[in-house]
């Protein structure tokens, strides 16, 4: 009884205790061979070599048994695959410390604290949460506008290895990306706009924010971001021709199109929507003679129409389009009322026009 009083004492004062260090690499497989602590030389030193003979060891039990095995000759195995990520915090050493009784034949000597220290390996690669991110621009910010974008982590327990640097891959320079460190060791990242988009010329970019570790070999990931232009309705809708000469006989089918107005808008969605209307430039007396479709540009004669030969109507149409506020632009068609009674042909000729006198020019070398 007294002589395990007396061995317990010693476990836990660790009375001539003697403290060795050794060191492994994270994800060797098990049974990987650490060293001999017969062979230390811290050890060898303190006995004599008779005595090292008939030493034996033995390992304690501890929860670090799981770990790492002696043999009775003194050689220090692992005896699983040990990860320092799911052992240690980071920037910490990773240590464990064993428990080895050291017997001279049947007789107790001493305790050996064996350190071992497991070496961080860069095996974790710095990860974003997603692959790819969408951001949106909009066609009228301005330089420096910044979006944020998620940051990487890397799962590593050493500093280097865990230690992240950031960069930017793309084909043009419109982005670029700033990076906060904080006190806490994460970086925030941001998208920052370097010159106007413009949705008509290009409308969506990629862009890679590469995430590398320091570790050697370093070890990286991508995150892809795609960067969409939000369209501003920055275009007005522009007619095909601004001005529309047409002739038509007063006895014009009211089912046929005098003429067809088109506008076209290089916009995007509503901003490029166009709805066709009489400007209020135009009379009254001239627009009561028409019939203007606002989704198509047709332009009928009313059923109640009646033309006067020899007069030139004078239409002022708005293209406007569905923005916010809108934009328009305005086209002039010319309405030459013909004397011909069936299928006039439309001529599209240079008047220059003065309703006020009924009248007007034609160039004479023009084909009617
Ligand atoms: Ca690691
Ligand atoms: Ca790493
Ligand atoms: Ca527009
Ligand atoms: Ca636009």
């Amino acid at each position: 009884m007294l002589r395990i009083l007396w061995l317990v004492s010693l476990i836990i004062q660790c009375y001539h205790c003697l403290n060795l260090t050794y060191r492994v690499k994270e994800e060797n497989s098990p049974i990987t061979y650490i060293g001999s602590i017969a062979t230390n030389k811290q050890f060898l030193n303190s006995f004599s070599s008779e005595e090292l003979k008939v030493i034996t060891f033995n390992q304690l039990q501890q929860k670090e048994a799981e770990l790492f095995n002696v043999t009775t000759t003194g050689k220090l195995y692992t005896l699983q695959t040990i990860d320092a990520e799911s052992l240690c915090r980071y920037n910490k050493e990773c240590s464990k410390v064993i428990k080895v009784a050291v017997h001279k034949q049947k007789t107790f000597v001493r305790i050996l604290k064996v350190k071992i220290i497991i070496d961080d390996i860069n095996d974790h690669q710095p990860e974003f949460p997603d692959k790819e991110i969408t951001l949106h621009f909009r066609e009228g910010d301005g330089k420096g506008m910044k979006k944020s974008i998620p940051n990487a982590i890397d799962k590593d327990v050493g500093f280097k290895n865990r230690l992240i640097h950031y960069k930017l891959r793309q084909t043009n320079h419109s982005f670029s990306l700033e990076v906060f460190k904080h006190a806490d060791g994460v970086s925030y990242l941001q998208i920052v706009l370097e010159e106007k988009l413009d949705r008509e010329v290009k409308e969506s970019y990629n862009v890679e924010v590469i995430a590398e570790d320091r570790g050697t070999p370093a070890k990286q990931s991508v995150l892809n971001v795609k960067i969409i232009v939000d369209d501003e309705n920055d275009n007005r809708p522009v007619f095909a021709k601004r001005i529309y000469n047409v002739s038509v006989a007063k006895t014009h089918k009211t089912n046929i199109p005098v003429v067809i107005v088109s506008a076209q808008d290089s916009d995007r969605g509503d901003n490029r929507k166009i709805s066709y209307h009489f400007s209020p430039m135009t009379s009254e007396m001239d627009s009561t003679h028409f019939q203007l479709k606002p989704d198509t540009g047709e332009i009928f004669l009313t059923e109640t129409s009646s033309l006067q030969e020899k007069v030139i109507y004078e239409l002022f149409i708005e293209a406007r389009d569905g923005g916010n506020p809108p934009l328009s632009s305005i086209a002039t068609v010319m309405v030459n009322v013909i004397n011909q009674q069936n299928n006039a042909p439309n001529i599209d000729v240079n008047f220059i026009s003065t309703r006020n006198h009924n009248t007007a020019t034609i160039l004479e070398d023009i084909k009617v």
